[in-house]
């Protein structure tokens, strides 16, 4: 048994609440790893532990991967704190800002890899395995599974296998090789019926409105193309135009920003390998919100307050031009030349 399983497992046992919290609205990444702790706590020690989500559940492909996992996840409430449970941060750390927790809630476990937020202090939980480099948690956790020796099961394996793939765009995007191995370690489980059905989940009509309007609102400034999106339908919807946007050709940036509830949200992209969204955000949203990313994708988010949204993407918008090096004074070009369309827009 490996000393990082030994004292993780330490540091739990004996306790009767644990609580495993994954990134608000929890991405495939996140849920597959919540769901794999959840299940090596059960299998090692015997305890049985709550996993609670804040936020939405919102892209189709996580829709499947939790209806496939049979809703292991609740929604959170101050109930969740209840009796103060031991408490598991999941692809998230203290300080982040992308979870629910208010900062000075004690935290006992931290598994992430993302880079270590300014105000973060994961060091402060009594066990932590942060690794900045690595492309998914998915694959922190596969090594605490494979350390038990203990046989995997399907679903575990098969929600690990899509967490480390859609965050590494399989294998694509960041993976190291310790990626690469959790990776081929969990493919003879993975149970590719179920992998297929996730993959290709059909898509409510909302998202092909929110396409729509991203298609209309986006403006390309030289290598770079924005798109200001309004109200959104769920809040991955950002990441998830940020993503098409990109594949424009001649696009070495693509940011979206659109506005769920109280909060403008913000995504990030860049095929720029020597460049890093992660920073870009971090210094566009600066002291107005919380940022976090990795090299090639990256996200913010800043509550509205009495900020209108609108205003706020045309500044944020001349933020990013200028971190660029691209005049903020420069008018993006419409990459739908219809002028009827466009004289109905109010970018
Ligand atoms: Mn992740």
């Amino acid at each position: 048994m490996s000393t990082s399983l030994e004292s993780l497992l330490s540091v739990v046992r004996g306790s009767s609440r644990v609580l495993i919290l994954p990134h608000n609205n929890p991405d495939p990444d996140a849920i597959a790893s919540s769901v794999a702790l959840d299940y090596l706590l059960e299998q090692q020690l015997g305890v049985t532990t709550n996993i609670a989500y804040k936020g939405i559940i919102g892209r189709s492909e996580n829709r499947a991967l939790v209806r496939y996992l049979q809703h292991p996840l609740k929604k959170f409430s101050k109930a969740s704190l209840r009796g103060n449970p031991l408490v598991a941060l999941i692809d998230t750390q203290p300080g982040a800002g992308n979870n629910a927790l208010d900062p000075k809630t004690p935290v006992h476990v931290v598994f992430d890899h993302h880079p270590h937020p300014p105000a973060a202090n994961a060091q402060a939980a009594l066990f932590s395995d942060v690794r900045p480099h690595l492309g998914a948690t998915a694959t922190i956790l596969t090594e605490y599974l494979q350390a038990t020796g203990a046989p995997l099961p399907t679903v575990i394996a098969t929600a690990l296998f899509y967490g480390i793939k859609t965050d590494t765009l399989g294998l694509l995007r960041g993976a190291t090789e310790a990626d690469v191995e959790a990776y081929l370690y969990l493919q003879p489980y993975v149970e590719t019926a179920a992998l297929i059905d996730i993959e290709h989940a059909q898509v409510p009509l909302a998202y092909f409105r929110q396409l729509d309007i991203t298609i209309q609102s986006a403006r390309v400034y030289h290598d770079v193309v924005i798109a200001s999106i309004g109200p959104l339908a769920y809040p991955d919807l950002v990441g998830e135009m940020a993503d098409t946007l990109l594949r424009l050709e001649g696009m070495r940036w693509s940011i979206c920003m659109g506005q769920y509830q109280d909060t403008l949200l913000l995504s990030v992209r860049t095929h720029d390998r020597l460049r890093d969204a992660g920073f870009l955000v971090r210094s566009v949203v600066g002291s107005d919100g919380t940022a976090g990313g990795h090299g090639m994708f990256a996200g913010g988010q800043i509550v509205l307050g009495n900020r209108d949204a609108p205003h706020l993407s045309r500044e944020l918008t001349q933020r990013m031009l200028k971190y660029l090096a691209i005049s903020p004074y420069m008018s993006g070009t419409p990459i739908v030349p219809d002028p009827a369309v466009l004289q109905t827009l109010e970018i």
